[in-house]
């Protein structure tokens, strides 16, 4: 089906996307093991200067690049693969999708050059009255839009699929792609709003303040539903991909629709959960987003149960046996499912910390401390970027027609991800937890850095190294196989899991797009719109910018 050419410009631009997205992870990451060792008291920032000008400058750069770019582009390559493989039918307009790649890849270059002057040294969630320069406000803008166009190229494919088979019913792959694209066009309105309404202007200096507080809402109302952008491409793969990879069959199509219609509804209004503490929202609010925080919880423990399900029946074809036992039958030699079983056990733990998060007084222990990286570490930082590393070793192969290059090293780079991972995320959550230590803050520098976090701060230090380590293991197998490795003996195929259920025996409202949309519009409605009204009816715009560093 994904054989020789059908598929090429598909392909093509697969390619491009995640090369993009491979460099942007590379680049980013080194600032990584930069900040923890800061943390521990080595600061070899120094030695950046005047090319890298602050810790600062170096976190902005690392969660920029790490947490934005590296995701989106590659979400973007392999969507244009999960979506038009399944329905066996190339992109409707391919043009519509390369012109996304270029637009995405001309505001990454716009929004590198202040970044890289220092002129952009606003975190990545650049935040009022931080102020950047425009270019970085129009260079996001720009990747977003291209990204809103590639998700376009992927509406006007199914709808051409949609006319030549009338009532068929949608593969799994290419529903759950459509729903995280349709999740990502309504969670980026608020940005969009907060970018274009106010801080571009702002930049421009045509608006002379703005107004923090609706700034801050309208980012948190793009903020926690980025997060399941980032998340559902994974859930893609374990629920679609990765029984398959297992020996096994998808334990139920039903539940894996259920889980990523539940995503799109309720993972938008939940934003005021990260403005627990913001004076300006009144309580209410706080505690409706706090009980819908924890309803989209809900459809992350029905994956844990599908997923693990669908495992445990690949595990038992291959003779697993006992309670627990068939865990050692798992294919655990294949880098690809060993780096995405990893990435799910991790991804556990992260869930963890995040209902901790989301539940509103133990948040007041928490926040702005360095739990939180602690938790996005494990979430996007594991769950996804682990898991995204995973498929890059079939898919990689799939692009090129090339080997893998070394399971072997590829094997070590998924353990030592773990491992480290499993040092610095502990040593980050036990900082915030028990001493407050705060997040993006440069420790090394600050006078009331106590002795007690210093063993901490050690750990930390070696999980970041080792996770170094790791990056560099990825990036040689991902330059191996590009350059370095034989043509395969045969053409490497997207996994692609059946399911234990007849899919066309779900009910029909599974396959049906208008009332659930309806319901995220009045969701949204329901839990923003008085407050949003609210906050505009009485926004005063005038928060002068500031430049901090
Ligand atoms: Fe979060 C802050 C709440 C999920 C990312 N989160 C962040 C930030 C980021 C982030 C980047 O309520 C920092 C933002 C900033 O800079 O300020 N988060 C949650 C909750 C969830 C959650 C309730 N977060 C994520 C995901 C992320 C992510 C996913 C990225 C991809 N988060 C919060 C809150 C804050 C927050 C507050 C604000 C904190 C503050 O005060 O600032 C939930 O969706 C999590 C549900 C997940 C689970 C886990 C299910 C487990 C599965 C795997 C099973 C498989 C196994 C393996 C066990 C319940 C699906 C089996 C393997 C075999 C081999 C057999």
């Amino acid at each position: 089906m994904t054989g020789a050419q059908p598929f090429a410009r598909e392909r093509k631009l697969a390619l491009w996307n995640v090369l993009i997205a491979i460099t942007a992870l590379f680049v980013g990451s080194w600032f990584g093991p930069l900040q923890a060792l800061e943390h521990a008291g080595i600061n070899l920032y120094k030695w950046l200067a005047p090319g890298i000008q602050s810790y600062y400058q170096g976190l902005t750069i690392h969660a920029v690049l790490n947490a934005l770019v590296w995701t989106t582009f590659f979400i973007v390559g392999f969507l244009t693969l999960t979506v038009t493989y399944p329905l066996k039918r190339p992109l409707r307009y391919p043009w519509v999708n390369t012109l996304a790649l270029v637009v995405m890849a001309l505001g990454l270059v716009i929004a590198a050059i202040p970044l890289l002057l220092n002129e952009a040294t606003v975190l990545y969630t650049f935040y009022p009255p931080m102020k950047a320069s425009s270019l970085f406000y129009l260079g996001l803008t720009l990747v977003v839009v291209g990204s809103w166009i590639a998700g376009y190229g992927f509406f006007f494919t199914y709808l051409a699929w949609r006319r030549e088979h009338p009532g068929e019913r949608t593969p799994f792959l290419t529903f759950a792609s459509l729903v995280t694209m349709v999740l990502w066009q309504v969670a980026t309105l608020g940005v969009a709003a907060e970018i274009l309404g106010m801080l571009l202007p702002w930049s421009l200096g045509v608006l002379s303040g703005v107004d923090s507080q609706l700034a801050r809402t309208l980012f948190w109302f793009t903020g926690h539903p980025l997060v399941y952008f980032w998340l559902l491409p994974a859930y893609i793969s374990w629920y679609g991909m990765l029984p398959k990879q297992a020996g096994g069959k998808l334990f139920s199509d039903l539940m894996a629709r259920l889980a990523f219609w539940l995503f799109l509804l309720l993972s938008i209004p939940v934003g005021f959960h990260h403005q627990y503490v913001d004076p300006g929202v009144p309580p209410v609010w706080k505690y409706l987003h706090a009980i819908l925080t924890l309803s989209v919880v809900f459809p992350s423990l029905l994956t844990a149960f599908t997923v693990i399900a669908s495992l445990e029946m690949g595990a038992r074809a291959r003779g697993g046996k006992g309670l627990l036992g068939w865990v050692l039958k798992l294919p655990w030699k294949d880098p690809s499912f060993t780096a995405q079983a990893l990435a799910m056990i991790l991804f556990a733990f992260g869930g963890i910390s995040g209902i901790t998060n989301a539940s509103y007084n133990v948040n007041l222990v928490v926040h702005n401390t360095i739990w939180v990286p602690g938790h996005l570490h494990l979430t996007v930082g594991s769950g996804v970027t682990l898991t995204f590393m995973g498929i890059l070793y079939w898919l990689l192969p799939h692009l090129t027609g090339k080997q893998l290059w070394n399971r072997k090293v590829a094997l070590a780079q998924a353990w030592t991800w773990f491992i480290g991972m499993i040092f610095f995320s502990n040593a980050f959550h036990l900082l915030g937890l028990h001493f407050g230590v705060p997040r993006r803050t440069a420790l090394g520098a600050a006078p009331y850095n106590m002795p007690e976090w210093r063993p901490f701060q050690i750990e930390a230090a070696i999980g970041g190294t080792i996770l170094f380590v790791s990056l560099l293991l990825f990036i040689a197998e991902v330059v191996g196989t590009l350059w370095a490795s034989k043509p395969a003996e045969k053409p490497v195929e997207m996994p692609i899991a059946e399911s234990l259920d007849d899919p066309r025996r779900a009910p029909a409202f599974l396959d049906q797009w208008r009332p659930w949309l309806a319901g995220v519009v009045l969701l949204i409605l329901l839990a923003y719109g008085p407050i949003l009204y609210e906050m505009l009816r009485t926004a005063q715009f005038n928060t002068p910018g500031w430049r901090v560093w």
